[in-house]
């Protein structure tokens, strides 16, 4: 008899061609990244001014979207989270299936471990964060497990009515990345999200632009 977690067939995205298939359907939502790579592979493959990376503390990601969905209900928001950092506050998924915010899309990058620290197992390999998330009220909940399902789900998500969630089952990293960090200062970090929340485009200097 094979166990369960012998015959599940292994994930076919990396974080890195996640992001690769879900950032280009991302236009002027203002999105909130989790700590840890998350925010790093992100950064590193196209920063913008409505992103939102938390450094150091784990479980707030949803928490802060949650708060900016609610006081801008013109404003799309998406979370990018992960599995490890969503068990840290469960009580957020609870919040904001009470709370209802119709422009909150949830993202939750689920490779069953910290990656970020080495790749220590969390128990999302247990705990079905997609069924939680149902449970606490969320409208619109869905899976994936390839590139074709992200990519379909991701897209029909951002132009729907939530809160909604998508797990997103990534394998973990099998080397360590040298990735580098946010090169933006917190103070900086929270400016730009403000701004671009307040809806100001970047001074590129173009003079076609004047
Ligand atoms: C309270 C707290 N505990 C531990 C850490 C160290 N830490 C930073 S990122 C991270 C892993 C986050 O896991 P997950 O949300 O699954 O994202 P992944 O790293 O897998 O992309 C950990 C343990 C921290 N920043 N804060
Ligand atoms: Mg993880």
């Amino acid at each position: 008899m094979t166990s369960g977690i012998a015959s599940r067939k292994p994930p076919e995205m990396t974080l890195a061609g996640a992001l690769c298939v879900v950032l280009p359907l991302v236009q002027d939502e203002l999105v909130v990244h989790a700590n840890g790579f998350i925010s790093r592979e992100s950064f590193n493959l196209e920063d913008r001014l409505g992103n939102f990376y938390m450094i150091g503390s784990m479980g707030l990601a949803s928490s802060i979207a949650l708060g900016v969905a609610l006081s801008k209900p013109e404003r799309r928001v998406v979370v990018f989270d992960g599995d490890g950092n969503v068990l840290m506050n469960m009580g957020s998924l609870a919040l904001i299936g009470a709370r209802q915010p119709r422009n909150l899309v949830h993202f939750v990058f689920d490779n069953e471990a910290y990656g970020s620290t080495g790749n220590q197992p969390t128990i999302s390999q247990h705990v079905a964060l997609d069924a939680v998330a149902r449970a606490s009220g969320y409208i619109d909940v869905r899976r994936a497990e390839t590139p074709d399902q992200l990519q379909t789900a991701a897209q029909a998500l951002l132009a729907r009515a939530g809160p909604s969630f998508l797990l997103i089952k990534i394998e973990p990293d099998r080397e360590a990345r040298n990735i580098s960090r946010i090169t933006h200062e917190p103070p900086q970090i929270v400016s730009r999200f403000m701004g671009a929340i307040r809806g100001e485009q970047p001074d590129l200097g173009n003079p076609q632009d004047s």
